[in-house]
């Protein structure tokens, strides 16, 4: 209608696009039409939150590869914890009609580390789930960060099992770590893992969409 338009108008548009050849044609559409496409690593120690992430964050069921504890929830200190990922787990998340993301969550175990991703590309962000209630805190930082080594400006990090108002103590937890990799306490966050909008909101600043867009 716009190329009738236009050649109403006497711009000749529509005799011009007509003679280009359909697959051509087909092929613009494509790249007007199609969204940016993101993936989202979340990545992080055992029983950080991952797989509780991607679930609430997926608009589709994820597919995740968690088997039972073997040696009882009790070895994780979380008693409401019965599985762990040994694969990987992976949902998709549309924030906007225009954006489309990948989740994949990663395992926590050393001995499934094969199954995580080069975080290198760079259409990847980096949703880092550390947990504040435990006191290991901020050694999870300082072994978990440095596997991203040149990705640091693409890395968020999430603190499950963390109070709001907390949060100002993780950072002065993570400061000297956070300094050593460059990356501002800003960019450490309080999120529940079992809370969509909680998700959604770090998702969206690793992503930089304003929230609102969401
Ligand atoms: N109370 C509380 N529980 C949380 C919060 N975030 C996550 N959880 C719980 O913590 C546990 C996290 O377990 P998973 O999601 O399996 O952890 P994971 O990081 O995937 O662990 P692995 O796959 O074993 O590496 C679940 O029982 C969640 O319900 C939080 O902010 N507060
Ligand atoms: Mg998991």
């Amino acid at each position: 209608m716009i190329g009738e338009a236009l050649g109403i108008l006497g711009l000749g548009l529509a005799h011009a696009d007509a003679a280009v050849p359909e697959p051509v044609r087909r092929a613009r559409w494509r790249r007007v039409h199609l969204p940016t496409r993101y993936q989202v690593i979340f990545a992080g120690p055992v029983g950080a939150g991952k797989t509780t992430a991607v679930r609430a964050l997926s608009d589709v069921p994820p597919v995740d590869t968690d088997v039972p504890i073997s040696a009882g929830s009790a070895e994780y200190g979380d008693g409401e914890k019965t599985t762990t990922t040994v694969g990987l787990d992976y949902g998709a998340w549309r924030p906007t009609p225009e954006i489309s993301v990948a989740l994949i969550g990663t395992p926590g175990q050393d001995r499934f580390a094969p199954a995580r991703r080069n975080a290198s590309l760079p259409a990847t962000r980096i949703l880092l789930w550390l947990r504040a209630d435990r006191a290991s805190l901020a050694a999870d930082a300082a072994e978990w960060i440095p596997k991203f080594r040149g990705s640091e400006d693409r890395l968020v990090i999430a603190v499950s099992h963390c109070a709001d108002d907390a949060v100002d103590g993780v950072r002065r937890a993570l400061t000297e770590t956070l300094l050593r990799h460059g990356i501002p306490a800003a960019r450490v966050l309080a999120a529940d893992a079992r809370d969509r909008e909680s998700v959604m909101r770090v998702a969206c600043i690793a992503l930089d969409i304003p929230e609102r867009e969401s």
